[in-house]
């Protein structure tokens, strides 16, 4: 990120605005006095560096729930209000309040329990609702009047994920002169999939009132494309990934990967702090191999399957029995959804079980951790990690596949990733891809791993590490800047995303 950020202003905007369902703090009440957390996920890990660099806001929802919400003022804090550790940024966040019944029924109901089940395949989870559609509708018209009160016709305004899909059509119809940029994070389905939700083509209308829509793999657009197409809205134009309205809108598609920033990562891996807490792993684990898992606490990313696998390959091979230990850092997420304390103790079992079978007095196969560890530790966890394990069962792109590989200063290490995972069109040529749902597969990908030659490690890592370099986070911005414009997105690494966007508030 060093000299990245470019062309905002360059190409006329004043100012970033980020607008996500939640922000990347969270708000605490403790004795009558509030505190702001860092919260940990994909979305923060990516766009919070650009916004420290760029300036800017970022308006969100803050994880207070008041019984009810008297005054829809949004509540603006700098970075000194919201200083917490870790928060070094210049930028400025506006809490959207929300009341506990919107939360139940838009962001654990409709968004959580309908949209991200559907959208990564379980439909069998989706809990269709229509009360819970009608406050989609509401939270999400309620962040388009959020946005039209304070936005001018200069603003970049960059809409994330799924929460907010009916946003872009709310700002049109108030403030036709300002124009939203969407961002989906999750994989977009295919048809007969998305069909299943009875309000998909409203959905579908919605988003394309924005000016362009960013996915992370082609596969996901051209899923996009089908749906409009089938749903007869607009005129689709295939070939330039565009969908015309009559002679005065366009929604501009595009598919671009998101990333992680290599440098800093890097970097980090080398730092005194992380390279001792490398160092005090790697005695813990006493010559023996460590295998690392790191997950947001989520049914989609295969957590269950893969302790199955791991209980498959120590039966298979208890030539590896004491001789590795297996990690697991679990993220709590979204607890009060039933689906995720099902998985929470579903996992917490499992694991009971398979210590219990398995452990000697001098050994215990896996150990788990249900916390969000600091950032440096979470590096120097990836770089003593013989063996990373990302198997999701479904995952938009995976960034903690990138962290691991980009953590890996010293070039040794074996990723082990899910083909169902949009991180792996990118990491195919150095990672061990597996089918997630197979423990038999994971096990033999595992044992691969655990007894691969240091060259052959070393030959993989490199290759990823390449291709994770230059395909950055500022790659990433890169294309998606482009995009709002209308330009090529077919981007080479290239640092050109402008420092001096954020006038600020
Ligand atoms: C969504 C999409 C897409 C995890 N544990 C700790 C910690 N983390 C950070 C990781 C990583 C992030 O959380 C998880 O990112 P993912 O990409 O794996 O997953 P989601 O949260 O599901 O993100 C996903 C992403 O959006 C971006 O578009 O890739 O497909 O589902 O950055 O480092 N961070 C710290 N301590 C932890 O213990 N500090």
């Amino acid at each position: 990120m060093e000299d990245s950020a470019d062309s905002l202003s360059a190409k006329g905007a004043k100012r970033l605005v980020v607008v996500s369902n939640r922000l990347p703090f969270k708000k605490i009440r403790q004795k009558g006095k509030v505190k702001w957390v860092r919260s940990a996920g994909g979305l923060v890990t990516a766009l919070d560096p650009v916004l420290r660099k760029t300036g800017g806001v970022w308006l969100g929802w803050g994880g207070d729930t008041p019984r009810q919400v008297h005054n829809r003022k949004v509540n603006f804090y700098d970075a000194g209000e919201a200083k917490s550790p870790g928060f070094e940024g210049n930028y400025v966040i506006g809490e959207i309040p929300l009341s506990e019944g919107e939360i139940r029924n838009y962001y654990r109901g409709f968004a959580n329990s309908v949209i991200w089940p559907l959208f990564h395949y379980f439909f069998e989870k989706c809990d269709i609702n229509a009360d819970q559609w009608k406050s989609y509708k509401e939270v999400n018209h309620i962040f388009a009047k959020a946005i039209v009160d304070f936005a001018g016709p200069d603003d970049l305004i960059w809409l994330q994920d799924y929460h907010l899909l009916l946003v872009p059509e709310y700002v049109h119809r108030m403030r036709p002169d300002l124009k939203t940029h969407l961002f989906i994070h999750i994989p977009f389905p295919h048809h007969e999939i998305l069909s299943v939700l009875p309000w998909h083509v409203e959905i579908m209308a919605g988003v394309t009132y924005a000016a362009s829509v960013g996915f992370h793999d082609k596969q996901y657009l051209a899923n996009f494309l089908i749906s409009v197409q089938r749903a007869g809205i607009g005129k689709t134009d295939r070939s330039n990934s565009l969908i015309r309205f009559g002679e005065d809108r366009i929604c501009r598609l595009y598919a671009h990967g998101i990333s992680i920033d290599f440098d800093h990562f890097n970097a980090v891996s080398r730092s005194d702090e992380a390279r001792k807490h490398t160092h005090r792993l790697r005695k813990r684990c006493a010559g023996k191999k460590m295998v690392l898992g790191v997950d947001r606490l989520d049914y989609s990313k295969g957590i269950k399957e893969r302790l199955y696998a791991i209980e498959h390959c120590l039966e298979e091979h208890p030539e590896l029995l004491e001789k590795v230990v297996f990690y697991q850092i679990a993220v709590p997420s979204r607890q009060n959804v039933k689906e995720y304390r099902a998985i929470r103790s579903d996992i917490e079992s499992l694991i009971g079980r398979i210590n219990g079978r398995f452990s000697t007095t001098a050994w215990t196969p896996i150990h788990y951790f249900f916390r969000t560890v600091p950032f440096a530790q979470l590096v120097a966890t990836y770089r003593a990690a013989d063996v990373g394990l990302v198997t999701p069962l479904r995952d938009g792109m995976n960034l903690v596949a990138k962290e691991y590989v980009a953590s890996h200063s010293d070039e040794d290490g074996v990723l082990i990733l899910s083909r169902f995972a949009g991180a792996a069109r990118e990491l195919k040529t150095g990672a061990l891809l597996v089918n997630p749902y197979s423990a038999e597969e994971i096990s033999n990908a595992l044992y691969r791993a655990l007894t691969m030659s240091p060259k052959d490690r070393r030959h993989r890592m490199r290759r990823m590490r390449r291709v994770v370099e230059k395909n950055d986070i500022d790659n990433w911005l890169t294309a998606c800047w482009s995009s709002f414009h209308g330009e090529n997105t077919s981007i080479h690494k290239k640092k050109q995303i402008p420092n001096t966007v954020g006038a600020g508030l």
